[in-house]
């Protein structure tokens, strides 16, 4: 079970953060809303947050996943992938190193935390725009030496692993059609979401229960045959800046 999330307030200039999606222009009052909303449901399975201020000078930062891999032994910084973004792990640090050892990425690796699938003791590591392949290996190092074993998968479309698949508790893996067909994830369970449905795969298993973004019926029917509460949250206005839930949050 998770005690502890880290997140941090989205500032008003969160409109000139990364965005490849072309769903319209981003309303401020209504993110906040959204966050709000996402604070209070994890308050509501039993954790306690701390949050962080907005940082002016880095539009994209309360995507706060990107910073750090967390595990019970250790916190792991990133150098994130987008020079746009690097610099956000440093108060995350600071605030990490209250609760874990740490350990960081160092140059010429990148990683970005949405590209790290945690599994029991395993670690999907996808090497994407944003997680270059000597960070994995970095991060595959350091998790390694913790007595985590680690697998590399390529993250095609999307912009990182965990836009495309997750974690939803009893073996199973909520996934769009590339991640399943590519042969990685042999010996689970899966849920195959089609095209249309895609941006849901983006769901956060936490604390026994199930958070799923609004407006994907199908997927939360299907979800129901996990027989674990699920939570729909309103993340329109994250989405159309590339994010998600497991983006807003980081988890330990
Ligand atoms: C970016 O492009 O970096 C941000 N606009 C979105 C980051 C989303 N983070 C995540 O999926 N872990």
């Amino acid at each position: 079970m998770f005690t502890r999330a880290i997140v941090r307030i989205p500032g008003p200039n969160f409109h000139n953060g990364l965005t490849t999606a072309l769903l319209g222009k981003p309303n401020f009052d209504r993110l906040l809303q959204q966050h709000q909303a996402y604070i209070h449901t994890l308050e509501d399975l039993g954790l306690s947050i701390t949050i962080l201020d907005a940082q002016p000078d880095y539009p994209d930062a309360y995507f706060v996943e990107d910073t750090a891999v967390v595990t019970p032994e250790v916190a792991i910084i990133t150098i994130p992938g987008a020079p746009a973004r690097q610099g956000e792990q440093y108060t995350i640090q600071a605030e990490l190193a209250k609760h874990r050892p740490i350990e960081n990425i160092t140059d010429p690796g990148r990683v970005d935390g949405g590209d790290i699938l945690m599994v029991d003791r395993h670690s999907f590591i996808g090497v994407s725009d944003r997680t270059n392949p000597e960070g994995a290996l970095q991060l595959g190092d350091i998790l390694a030496s913790y007595g985590y074993t680690w697998s590399e998968v390529p993250v095609g479309e999307g912009l990182h692993l965990k836009s495309g698949v997750n974690y939803v508790g009893d073996n199973t893996l909520l996934l769009t059609k590339p991640f399943a067909e590519l042969g990685i994830f042999e010996g689970y369970a899966k849920i195959v979401l089609p095209e249309a449905d895609a941006y849901a795969a983006n769901t956060l298993w936490i604390n026994d229960a199930l958070i799923t973004p609004k407006g994907f019926p199908q997927v939360k029917k299907a979800l129901t045959q996990l027989s674990l509460p699920i939570i729909e949250l309103e993340v329109s206005e994250m989405a159309k800046m590339d994010g998600g839930l497991t983006c807003l949050s980081l988890r330990f």
